[in-house]
Parts: structure tokens; sequence; C-alpha cells
């Protein structure tokens, strides 16, 4: 197995006092910190994807994954220039107003991040207004709404229509899931679905090609 394999599987395995040896040893071998980022750890990374969504990865294993990606990013992220990590795009995240749940949320953050998007999570309880307002400084491609509670899946439609009123926050994309949420309810306020943490790559990375 050759030094980018192994970090590779380091991600795969959720080898979190692996990695940071492995990168480094790559990178005393002369290797750009890219081509150790891509060829390596995303690399890992997309295949934590696909063994998720095939159902061959849970979610305990995928946040071990996530850590060690971290691990490893923690050396590469002063080595890599600027430019060199081409972001997907820009999310602002949030689990509505009312709403405590953040595990799925998070998952999905940490996949959106795996696939190079920048996010911003805006944590748990979080207010149509906040979001709207977050909207309007960091100006995202999308929004990403999660929500657990029946109940609270109407303040997701509150935060839409909020949006909807403003000229600067309207053509924002906007992405909801989480267990009470489903395609219809997603088209009928004037959003789009995905089911799980892999899906929302495939769905953001629709939204913003
Ligand atoms: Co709560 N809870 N909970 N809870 N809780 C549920 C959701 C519930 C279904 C349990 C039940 O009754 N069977 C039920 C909701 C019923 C309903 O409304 N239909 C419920 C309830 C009632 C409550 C309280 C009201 C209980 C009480 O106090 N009486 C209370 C409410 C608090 C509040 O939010 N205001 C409450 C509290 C809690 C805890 C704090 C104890 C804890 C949350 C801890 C935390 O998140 N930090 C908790 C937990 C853990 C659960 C269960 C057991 C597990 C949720 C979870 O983390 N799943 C849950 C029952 C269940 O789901 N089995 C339950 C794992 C996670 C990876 O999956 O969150 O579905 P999930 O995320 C998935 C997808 O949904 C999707 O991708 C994720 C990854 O694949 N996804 C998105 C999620 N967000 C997305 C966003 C996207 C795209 C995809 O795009 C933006």
């Amino acid at each position: 197995m050759d030094i980018l394999e192994m970090i590779a599987n380091d991600v795969v395995e959720g080898e979190m006092d692996e990695i940071a040896d492995h990168v480094q040893e790559a990178l005393d071998g002369g290797m750009e910190p890219k081509k150790v980022l891509d060829e390596g750890m995303l690399k890992g990374m997309n295949t934590v994807g696909d063994l998720f969504k095939e159902g061959e990865m849970f979610v305990p294993e995928v946040l071990m994954s996530a850590k060690t990606m971290d691990e490893g990013m923690e050396i590469l992220k002063p080595l890599l220039k600027e430019g060199d990590v081409t972001k997907a795009g820009v999310v602002v995240m949030a689990t509505v107003k009312g709403d405590l749940h953040d595990i799925g949320k998070k998952l999905v953050c940490m996949m959106l991040e795996g696939a190079g998007f920048e996010i911003h999570d805006l944590g748990v309880d979080v207010t149509p207004e906040e979001i709207r307002d977050a909207v309007k400084e960091k100006n995202p491609d999308i929004v990403g709404m999660s929500a657990m509670l029946t109940t609270t899946m109407l303040s997701m439609q509150d935060t839409v229509a909020l949006l909807k009123q403003d000229a600067t926050t309207q053509n924002v994309k906007i992405m909801i899931g989480g267990a009470p949420a489903n395609p219809d309810v997603a088209t009928e306020m004037g959003a789009n679905y995905s089911a799980d943490a892999s899906a929302a790559v495939d769905l953001a990375v629709s939204l913003v090609s």
C-alpha cells in the first residue's frame, strides 16, 4: 500500500492516531500538500460517502472518519496555498427554531465540508430572522435547514417565506432535511429535499453547478 492509499484508508477506517504521522511522512517525502489532500484524504472521504450511501457504514463510523479528516487537515491547512482547495460553494446551515436535534445536521455539515463546501453552522434553535441575517452577511450559495420534530417544520416554512420576501435573499438555494421532511413538503415550501448526508452532498453539488 503506498502512502496515499494509507492516508485514504486512515480516513475510511477512522484511524485518528495514525493519520498525522502518515500525512507528515508524505510531506517529508516531498509530496505536494494538495496531492495529499486530493488523492489521500478526500479520496478516503468519498469512499466514506459511498459506503454510507450503500448502508455499509453507519453514523458513529462516519463521525470517526470526519474526526480523522480533521486531524489530517490540522497539518495540511497551514501548508495549503490560497486557491489550492477548490471551494465547491458556501453553505449556511441551521437546525431551525424550537429544535435542538443536531447530530444529523452535524453529519451533513461534515460530509459537505469533506466535499469542499465552506460551512457556516449557526447551531440549533435558530430563528428565521437569524438565518436571514446570516444569509445577508455570508452571501451563501445554499441555505440548509434541519428539523427533527413535526412541529418545527413550521419554522422551516417561516424561514423560507422570510427569505423569499427580501430581494437580497430571495434567490439563495434552499435545502431541507430531517425525519419529518420529505420531497413534497420541500417542493410546497419552495425548497429542495435530501434524505441523508450523502444525498445532501449530491443535492448541494447539483444546486451549485
Ligand atoms: Co428527540 N425526538 N426529542 N432528542 N430524538 C426524535 C426526533 C423522535 C422521533 C423520537 C420519538 O419520539 N420516536 C421525536 C420526534 C417526534 C416528532 O416530532 N415526530 C423526538 C422528541 C419528541 C423529542 C423531545 C420533544 C422529547 C421530549 O423532551 N419530550 C425533545 C425535543 C427537544 C427539542 O428539540 N426542542 C427531544 C430531545 C432529544 C435529545 C436532546 C435528547 C436528543 C438530541 C441530541 C442532539 O441532537 N444533540 C434526541 C435524540 C437523539 C432523538 C433521536 C433518538 C435520534 C435523532 C438522531 O440524532 N438520529 C430521535 C429518534 C430517532 O430518530 N430514532 C428523536 C441520528 C441522526 C444521524 O439522524 O437526525 O435523522 P437524523 O439525520 C439524518 C437525516 O434526517 C438527514 O441526514 C442525517 C444523516 O443521515 N438530515 C438532513 C438531517 N438534517 C438534514 C438536513 C439536510 C439534509 C439531510 O439538508 C439541509
